[in-house]
């Protein structure tokens, strides 16, 4: 049967961190299914339909310098709901520093009682790409820092259009 992950997120916006995660992640399944999350609850920048765009822009040279199966799709709901719902018995999560694992350890806990099926994985991108937060390259952006050795170039050129669009 087909192994199918699901790397679920906000992706507001997506990152080189978080590409690196997915570079890595598509190559322990036959598929990786990307779920950005709708996250009202974040307040993000960029509403779902961008970010799931631009989710599918940046992962587009990924899948096809590796020849993985990448899909980007959004979602609501609960996450281990949306697993089960696309078949993935795998949850790929990315870790950073110590600040993430309250919260993943958490999460971890907490979806395990919902689905007891469904493992968690967690997965560390390279020295360059660790410390990339969506949070802190938004606030560089908008401070008027450089932020291109964190996002592509694409993500970077919509994050500083919504930006001037947003600020007025
Ligand atoms: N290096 C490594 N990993 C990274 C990096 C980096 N530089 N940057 C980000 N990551 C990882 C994050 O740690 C995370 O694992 C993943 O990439 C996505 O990050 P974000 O910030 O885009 O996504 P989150 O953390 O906001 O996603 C939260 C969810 C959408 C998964 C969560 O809110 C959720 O499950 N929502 C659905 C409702 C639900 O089921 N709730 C109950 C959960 S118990």
């Amino acid at each position: 049967t087909e192994r199918i992950a699901l790397y679920p997120g906000t992706f507001d916006p997506v990152t080189n961190g978080h590409l690196d995660v997915i570079g890595r992640a598509a190559r322990l399944v036959d598929r990786l299914v990307v779920g950005v999350a709708i996250n009202i609850g974040k307040g993000p920048l960029f509403d779902l339909e961008d970010r799931v765009d631009l989710v599918r822009l940046e992962v587009a040279p990924i899948a096809a310098r590796t020849g993985a199966v990448i899909e980007v799709r959004p979602f609501q709901g609960l996450l281990v709901h949306y697993a089960r719902e696309i078949g993935a018995r795998m949850i790929v999560r990315g870790l950073r520093a110590v600040s993430d694992f309250d919260y993943e350890f958490q999460m971890v806990g907490m979806n395990r009682r919902l689905d007891q099926e469904i493992e968690t994985v967690f997965l560390m991108a390279s020295e360059t790409n660790q410390f990339i937060a969506s949070r802190l390259v938004k606030e560089i952006a908008k401070l008027g820092g450089d932020i291109s050795g964190f996002v592509p170039k694409t993500t970077l050129d919509r994050t500083m259009a919504k930006l001037r669009a947003t600020q007025g």
